[in-house]
């Protein structure tokens, strides 16, 4: 029988996640407001990339500025300029920007138009000037023509109550605007024993993930940094969808070998979830995860013990009757493998565990316990959980063995 490998399901999974990565569709979010209001500190604590510190700034115009990464789908339309100085300055700026959003739309192309526009009011300024009321009107009139969703974002909001009373001012001009979204970017240190906690970033997101076209919201989730919670959910979809198409498949001889539970969707399912994450993997990385979860080191993944091992702890498989594990199990192990490799991400999100940490003896040793009770949880046919989730305690001490 081939056996099968798992350093070669990692270059299939590592395949998988470059897959993924490139098909994202670049995210174009523009940003407007004065210098000093707080963009640049937005952006930069916004996505997974410091895109305002060390991107590289292409003019694009005189007054609008593209920042890109490499190999990182989002462009940042920046208006250093925005002065409001005198009127013809007003309305030079907002004749570029008005172009530049329609020459996107114009071009039928979603990865060239703006999908977003964020206005920064900065919250200590503490009122919302006349100038700047009349540019906003102006400006919305275009947009909302064209229909790009505009965020006010109020920064520099260590201040709540002047936070609240200059969005109860801008809400009194009734504007064609998604939300009035007051923000801390970073903590603010107000004197030697105050520091104003960063607040309003993950509303920020929620707020653009709901507002952006389908076809870029895998691009947001995945290069935004404020909102653990929009890539879990984005996640634990992918598993549902990949639990129920394991479950689809049916009956399943054991051993799996080449088959059953590294099947293309699996692998599938791992990529789509690292890009969620944004996470640069290593094949190394990959491997380590595989090991601890489905196999061992340099050995076939999933042989007889292994597998029946693995198979004792899922409620619904118990045995395996005639070397054969239901679609029910198949979905279960896929469940508990993708709700593993959640969890993993996101205390590297986190900053709980380091990459590095994986591939340690003790990273290994967690990621199994972690696996082991996702698969002791009961679950329907379509491997979705029928009782509230078991906690993964980080001190059971009860660690899974994989046996040779
Ligand atoms: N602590 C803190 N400082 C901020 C915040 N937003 C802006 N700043 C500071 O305000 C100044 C101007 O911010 P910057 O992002 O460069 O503004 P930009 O000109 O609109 O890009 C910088 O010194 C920032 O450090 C924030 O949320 N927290
Ligand atoms: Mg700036």
């Amino acid at each position: 029988m081939e056996s099968f490998n798992a350093g070669d399901v990692a270059e299939k999974i590592m395949a998988a996640i470059q897959k993924e990565y490139k098909e994202l569709k670049t995210l174009n979010v523009m940003v407007l407001g004065k210098t000093g209001v707080g963009k640049s500190t937005l952006i930069n604590n916004m996505f997974s990339e410091k895109l305002a510190d060390t991107g590289i700034g292409k003019p694009v115009t005189d007054k609008i500025r593209k920042i890109e990464k490499p190999d990182f789908p989002l462009a940042i339309y920046d208006t250093p300029g925005l002065e409001l100085g005198g009127q013809n300055v007003v309305n030079a700026l907002l004749a570029d920007v008005t172009e530049e959003i329609k020459k996107g739309i114009s071009s039928g192309d979603i990865g060239k138009m703006i999908h977003c526009i964020w206005y920064c009011i900065s919250t200590p300024s503490h009122r919302f000037e006349q100038t700047e009321v009349d540019f906003l009107k102006a400006f919305l009139n275009q947009t909302s023509l064209i229909n790009v969703p505009v965020i006010v974002v109020l920064t520099q909001s260590y201040s709540k109550a002047d936070a609240r009373s200059l969005t109860a001012e801008i809400e009194k001009e009734n504007l064609p605007i998604v939300k009035v979204v007051p923000v801390l970017a970073e903590d603010y240190e107000i004197d030697e024993e105050y520091v104003a906690k960063a607040f309003g970033l993950d509303t920020l997101s929620e707020i653009i993930n709901n507002v952006i076209p389908e076809a870029v919201k895998k691009t947001f989730i995945a290069v935004q940094c404020a909102n653990l919670e929009i890539k879990k959910r984005r996640a634990q979809a992918i598993v549902a969808t990949a639990a129920i198409t394991a479950a689809a498949t049916g009956a399943i001889p054991i051993p799996f070998s080449d088959a059953a539970l590294l099947v293309p969707e699996q692998i599938t399912m791992i990529g789509s979830i690292t890009a969620v994450f944004g996470i640069r993997l290593e094949k190394g990385t990959i491997y380590a995860i595989l090991s601890a979860t489905i196999g061992t080191a340099g050995t076939t993944i999933l042989g007889r013990t292994v597998v029946s091992n693995l198979l004792k702890l899922i409620p619904v498989a118990g045995s395996v009757a005639g070397g054969i594990i239901s679609g029910a199990t198949a979905a279960a192990l896929t469940a508990a493998l993708g709700e593993a490799y959640i969890t993993i991400l996101a205390r590297v999100v986190k900053g709980e565990m380091n990459v590095k940490d994986i591939s340690t003896a003790k990273g290994k040793k967690e990621i199994a316990r972690i696996f082991k009770d996702l698969l002791k949880i009961k679950r329907d046919n379509n491997g979705t959980a029928i009782e509230s989730e078991i906690e993964t305690s980080a001190d059971n001490t009860n660690s899974f063995e994989i046996n040779d």
